[in-house]
Formats: C-alpha cells, structure tokens, sequence
C-alpha cells in the first residue's frame, strides 16, 4: 500500500487539533469562569467509580449531618441540605462496610466496620436524591435513603 500524499495527512491532523484547540479556547473570554465548569464534570464522577475509597474532604466551617448506618438501613433515612450551602455528611457504620452515595451528585463517601468517616457535599441543583449504599447486596436489602436538596 502507497501512503498518498503525507504532507496533506499530518496538515489535516495539524489543522483538526488547531480547531479543537482554539474551539475550546474561544468562550473563555467571553465572561465565562474557567475552571468552575470544567472541575466537577466528568472528571469527579470517574474519580468516584474508580478510586471507591477516596473521601471527599471535609469542607471547613461546614454543617455536619450525622448518619449511621447499619445492615442494611441509613439513620435517619430521610436528610435535608439546602441547595449550594457546604455540609460535611459524617457516615458512621456500626457493624460491617458500609458506603453513602447520592445518586446524580457522584458523591461517594466509604465508613469502614466501627468507624466514622467525613466528606464535604454541596449540592447546587434542587431536587429529591436517592441515596443508597453500594455494597453488594445491601441496596437491594433497602439500604436507601433520601436527600432533599431545596
Ligand atoms: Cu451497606
């Protein structure tokens, strides 16, 4: 097979990664702030299926909301948080592993067996949250909780 023309090939390519750059480049000055928007979009949320064990930190000055779980329930089972206000959820677990989850936040937040963790949360977007824990088989068991976001 003969190669056509490689000068015009590695132009285009030059070309394309040009456009995509100045593509991506261009609403920057147009007012828009340009980390807020680019930080907690897909990057957060693979963070959060891939690395499972990293806690969120805890945001200084926050409101604390205590939760306790256990097999396989969340205590209380119904949390409330307003809407762009920090809250540092603490997640104890009193028997084996347990983990919080908002589903559609990506938030993720691990308590071994016996202890306590912490994880700073806001939520911006108003609304109702199912939260669940995603270790086998306990969210199937009714290891669900909810979170009004208002
Ligand atoms: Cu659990």
């Amino acid at each position: 097979m003969r190669t056509r023309r490689p000068r015009w090939t590695d132009l285009t390519a030059a070309a394309v990664v040009a456009l995509a750059l100045s593509a991506c480049a261009g609403p920057t000055g147009a007012g828009e702030e340009p980390g807020g928007a680019g930080d907690d979009s897909a990057p957060a949320a693979d963070h959060g299926e891939q690395h499972g064990d990293e806690a969120p930190a805890p945001i200084d000055g926050a409101t604390e909301l205590t939760v306790a779980a256990s097999s396989f329930r969340f205590d209380p089972a119904a949390l409330s948080v307003d809407a762009g206000q920090p809250v540092n959820i603490a997640l104890t677990s009193s028997d084996v592993l347990h983990d919080l989850n908002v589903e559609g936040d990506g938030f993720h937040l691990l308590a071994a067996a016996g202890e306590t963790a912490t994880g700073g949360l806001t939520i911006d977007e108003p609304g109702t949250y199912t939260v669940y824990c995603s270790v086998a088989g306990h969210r199937e068991a009714g290891m669900e909780a909810t979170l009004v976001v208002e």
